[in-house]
């Protein structure tokens, strides 16, 4: 009896010190961070790997396609994702979490709105009367000035890379009866919407470019159209009419499930991660205007704001 009351409780010990172990020692394997096509994501990409990397941890960037990361989360193929938009991102999120192998890992305080928008001074100049009310769009009047050489005489919607939300916006201008005015076109890159406030201004004809907040834009002048409001299920991948604009949306993050028992110490870390909306403007501010690598303005984040990142890793 002596024996086994001694045997079970050399396991239990040896139970309770394997625990211990695992939720000390982080997984050599690297963490696997994916990168995508507009700057805050990459350049907080390199924020978070420098910090998992201050506390030992190795770590890997892989550009990712931004609807099927959440699958290769799910498979393990990619180990977190740190900017899960709502409006363009909820829907593969959500059927992801639905299968499993991916944790919701909470939210960001910053809230986030992607929709179209424009400049001030389309408005200020007089180029479509009524805006930001959508229905300023009806007019004729206002769709004229939005015409450019490649836009067949209709006004030009110029949407960001069709990878972001597939056919959401040529969607919603066919609910709304837009599309007999207006023509949308993808642009190929962020860069690419950026270049076109730019070349409208230069060429004094308005312009409505696919934006979000946040981003280096919001300290700029630059107004969102107000769309018939969000309400769940509105939008045509979610069996709805179309007829709506995004929502006022969460930022998340989401892990691999394994990831907080590989590596407890790092997925604690992350846990706790919660940007603003000041501090990710900034981080696309420094590559978008600043015109810095992604990975120095980075390194230039991370050496100006410890006080902010140094709790998370305690
Ligand atoms: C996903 N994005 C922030 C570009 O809308």
């Amino acid at each position: 009896m002596k024996q086994i009351i001694s045997l079970l409780s050399a396991l239990v010990i040896s139970a309770v010190s394997f625990v211990g172990i695992a939720n000390s020692a982080d997984s050599k394997k690297p963490i696997i961070i994916p990168t995508h096509n507009w700057s805050s994501q990459v350049v907080s990409a390199y924020v978070l790997g420098g910090i998992f990397e201050s506390m030992g941890n190795t770590v890997k960037y892989v550009p990712a396609d931004t609807q099927a990361v959440y699958e290769s989360i799910r498979l393990g193929d990619v180990t977190i994702s740190h900017e899960v938009w709502e409006g363009t991102f909820g829907h593969s999120f959500s059927t992801a979490l639905e299968k499993g192998g991916i944790l919701d890992w909470g939210d960001h305080e910053a809230r986030t709105l992607e929709d179209l928008g424009y400049p001030n001074w389309v408005v200020e100049k007089g180029l479509c009367p009524g805006l930001p009310d959508w229905t300023a769009l009806k007019n004729p009047d206002c769709a004229k000035n939005f015409v450019t050489p490649d836009s067949g005489g209709k006004g030009q919607i110029l949407e960001g890379p069709q990878n972001w939300h597939g056919d959401l916006m040529p969607q919603r201008f066919e609910a709304l009866e837009l599309s007999d005015l207006w023509t949308v076109k993808f642009a190929g890159t962020a860069e690419a919407l950026w270049a076109e406030l730019v070349a409208a201004e230069k060429e004094g004809r308005g312009t409505i470019i696919f934006n979000w907040t946040p981003n280096f834009t919001d300290a700029d002048g630059f107004t969102f159209i107000e769309w018939p409001p969000y309400t769940p299920g509105c939008r045509p991948a979610d069996g709805g009419d179309g007829k709506c604009g995004s929502p006022d949306g969460y930022l998340k993050k989401a892990v691999n499930a394994e990831f907080p028992k590989t590596h407890p110490k790092a997925a604690a870390m992350f846990k706790q991660v919660s940007f603003t909306t000041a501090q990710i403007g900034a981080m696309a501010k420094l590559v978008d205007i600043g015109k810095m690598t992604h990975q120095d303005a980075a390194k230039k984040w991370l050496a100006d704001n410890k006080n902010v990142w140094e709790p998370w890793t305690k």
